[in-house]
């Protein structure tokens, strides 16, 4: 593409569009630099950060609204796949930009992207679109109406966390095991005692601690705002996940978006667990697609923590998991009869819309806003 300071005065063709629930800004790859470096420093310039209102760009002023997906065709041209998706966590208030991850909800906006943008042709009734996940090489094929072969956007599907109903898209996931981390359970380990409190380490498609929230000093059915507001809390959650992300292989992680924490307690709406999520500090007002699906591959292990809490439904049943605005279902099917278990397949509904489709002018250069790459 031209160069940055050309992208500031003649703007980017981009489209907002809400994935699940999350909220992004989905490019083509041939739209943005190709340089990593250039692409995040012209990322976080349509995004408005570092800012903590994103005042002078098109973030939301939350980690799920300053959200990145970047579509191509597969490089290389990669059998049996239609799209690479690349997803950019970008930081509200500190100039990171983050591959580190994947995210659930933006890759609903995938497909009907690829479809908007002739990347992929529509089937009559509906498409499957195969889209690689660049950030941990995982598959997952999305299924959505395209009646007519144009996308068809409403429908009458309600996901905890969206106001109204949309049209479903099925996400199937495969091979999100072990996705930043190379294993389900990276230390090697179905638990692990770290500050004195009992986790689970694990990885299917979101690297995630697993904590019971009484053993933090909570309930697990606080509001976000009150988790927000507890301070002693945050510091525990930090020291907690910096000790996590070296046991599972991550480093240093106090840049990085992962690993997630995961505070699990009985469940009280009729789901398998309730569940109060941290990303990586700061509450999500639900929780994450593959931050689920994790959490619920673990609860299906014998020993993990969580375990003993849930009301695990009959094999086979999907898997209600309650968070602090609804309840997200998954379905995910393990092989416990092998150690470590391996996990068959998983698989999520959600919605997606497209807000608006144009082209987006990114602020001009400030001196060096670019923080850590993680
Ligand atoms: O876990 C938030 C979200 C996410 C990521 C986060 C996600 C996922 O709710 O797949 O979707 O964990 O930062 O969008």
């Amino acid at each position: 593409m031209s160069s940055a300071s050309s992208a500031t005065s003649a703007g980017i063709p981009c489209m907002l569009m809400r994935g699940g629930t999350s909220k992004g800004a989905y490019f083509l790859a041939d739209d943005l630099p190709a340089d990593p470096a250039a692409r995040a420093d012209l990322l976080l310039r349509v995004m408005g950060t570092p800012d903590p209102r994103q005042i002078d760009g098109i973030g939301g002023a939350h980690p799920l609204t300053s959200k990145v997906a970047v579509i191509s065709r597969p490089r290389p041209a990669t059998s049996g796949v239609d799209v690479d998706y690349l997803f950019l966590q970008l930081g509200v208030d500190a100039a990171t930009v983050s591959d580190r991850q994947n995210c659930g909800n933006l890759l609903a906006g995938v497909g009907p992207f690829a479809v908007e943008r002739g990347l992929i042709d529509a089937g009559d009734e509906r498409t499957s679109v195969r889209i690689h996940m660049v950030n941990s090489g995982s598959v997952a094929t999305a299924t959505f109406p395209t009646p007519g072969g144009v996308v068809d956007y409403d429908g009458d599907t309600a996901i905890s966390g969206v106001p109204g109903t949309a049209a479903p898209i099925m996400l199937d996931f495969a091979g999100t095991e072990g996705s930043a981390c190379g294993a389900l359970l990276p230390t090697g380990r179905v638990s692990d005692v770290i500050d004195g409190i009992e986790v689970t380490c694990v990885d299917n498609g979101m690297p995630v601690v697993v904590a019971v929230a009484a053993d933090l000093g909570v309930t697990g059915y606080e509001t976000p705002d009150d988790l927000a507001g507890d301070a002693r809390l945050r510091e525990r959650i930090q020291s907690l996940r910096l000790r996590a992300g070296k046991l599972m292989g991550l480093g240093d992680v106090t840049d990085s978006s992962v690993p997630k924490t995961t505070l699990v307690a009985p469940p009280r709406r009729g789901g398998v667990i309730c569940t109060r999520t941290f990303i990586p500090l700061h509450p999500h007002t639900s929780i994450g697609v593959l931050g689920a699906v994790t959490v619920a591959t673990a609860l299906l292990i014998d020993g993990a923590v969580g375990h003993d809490i849930a009301d695990l439904p009959e094999p086979g049943r999907p898997m209600s998991v309650e968070h602090a605005t609804g309840s997200l279902e998954v379905d995910v099917d393990l092989d416990t009869t092998v150690i470590p278990p391996r996990v068959r397949r998983s698989s999520i509904v959600r919605t997606a819309r497209k807000l608006f489709d144009g082209t987006v002018f990114p602020r001009p250069k400030l001196e060096s806003t670019l923080g850590p790459q993680t």
